[in-house]
């Protein structure tokens, strides 16, 4: 009798469990990804359609009459007040600026981020009116040290694997930032602290493909070319690249490889027409103008020696092979910081 009603208590006590183990089954939603969250996405796939007629896109003379749209791309290793102050004073409706930045995930990327979060915010958080359209913030470990040095930058050893990474970072920023109505880019080094307010509007009335300031530094008094990277090829340079190996690389601005190139940053006339225009084979970024069509067709900072120039040189070398022409303006100046 006692081990009869023994096994009866057990058979429905397993009966009971299997039966709260099927109710249990029958009514708790599915934690697989597939049920729980595809009604979610079709919804927002349907109401996130969007169409864009890329032949609407212009980029003018009269960009700001056409109100056409401008993105701002820093790469940035050292957060400068001044950058973000001169940003601030630029005239160009802000509503028509997107901004794009790229910082390093390093200690010194964290303590960037902070500092430009803040600025970005202070602005953003503000009326309406006054904000950017859009600001984009990338983090990414470009491998490169951002503690170095203007001279240790410049050691020309560290050049190729520096500017290489350096390219790397500028075309990450381009692709992730570059939107289906951006008119122009306007590549402005974080460094560069100085500008006209009417930067945007000066560079773009040329309606040139390409088109980059001539950088200076301010020392005292006095007005000291920076960016040697904007220049116009010699006959030299032709024949020292004709014999070099195709991984090698011809650099600017060191006196141990003379090229003869006739630079930009020489040709600055104080008193001279600020609207003097110059064709370039190579061109830097400090402050460089382009039309979103260029980069769109493909023209992007080689990673590689590409005719032995890398990074900007290399660009303006992409450039003009896809057919578009680059120039700069000698008289019209940038300031970078002065180290
Ligand atoms: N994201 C990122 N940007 C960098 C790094 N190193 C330099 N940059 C930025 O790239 C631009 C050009 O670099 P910079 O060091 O000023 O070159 P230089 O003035 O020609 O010596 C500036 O806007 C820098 O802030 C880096 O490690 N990571
Ligand atoms: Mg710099």
């Amino acid at each position: 009798m006692r081990a009869y009603n023994k096994s009866r208590i057990v058979g429905q006590l397993l009966f009971v469990a299997l039966g709260i183990t099927f109710i249990y089954y029958l009514f708790t939603p599915s934690v697989s990804h597939s049920n729980a969250v595809k009604p979610k996405a079709r919804k927002a796939d349907i109401n996130s359609i969007n169409v864009y007629d890329m032949n609407e896109i212009t980029a003018s003379a009269n960009a700001r009459e056409n109100k056409e749209e401008v993105l701002i791309l820093s790469p940035i290793a050292r957060f400068y007040p001044e950058y973000w102050k001169n940003l601030l004073k630029l005239s160009y409706p802000r509503n028509l600026i997107t901004l794009g930045f790229i910082l390093p995930s390093t200690r010194d990327g964290t303590k960037i981020h902070r500092d430009l979060r803040a600025a970005v915010q202070s602005v953003q958080k503000g009326p309406i009116s006054e904000r950017f359209a859009d600001v984009k913030i990338m983090i990414q470990d470009t491998g490169l040290s951002s503690g170095q040095s203007e001279k240790q930058r410049h050691e020309r050893e560290v050049q190729k694997e520096r500017r290489s990474k350096l390219a790397s970072a500028r075309n990450a920023l381009l692709f992730s930032a570059l939107g289906p109505k951006t008119s122009w880019v306007l590549w402005l080094d974080s460094d560069i602290i100085e500008t006209p307010p009417t930067l945007i509007e000066d560079m773009t009335q040329f309606n040139k493909d390409v088109l980059v300031a001539n950088c200076f530094q301010r020392k005292g008094e006095k007005l000291v070319p920076y960016d040697y990277n904007s220049w116009i090829d010699s006959n030299v340079a032709k024949e020292l690249a004709s014999k070099m190996s195709k991984d090698d690389i011809l650099l600017e601005g060191y006196i141990e490889l003379p090229t003869y190139r006739t630079l930009m940053a020489h040709l600055h006339d104080e008193n001279g027409d600020q609207k003097t225009l110059m064709r370039l084979d190579g061109v830097g970024t400090t402050a460089l103008m382009v039309k979103a069509e260029v980069h769109r067709d493909g023209a992007v900072f080689p990673t590689f020696p590409f005719y032995n120039l890398i990074e900007s040189e290399g660009f303006a070398k992409m450039a003009t092979r896809l057919n578009y022409e680059v120039f700069g303006l000698p008289n019209y100046l940038v300031f970078h910081y002065n180290e």
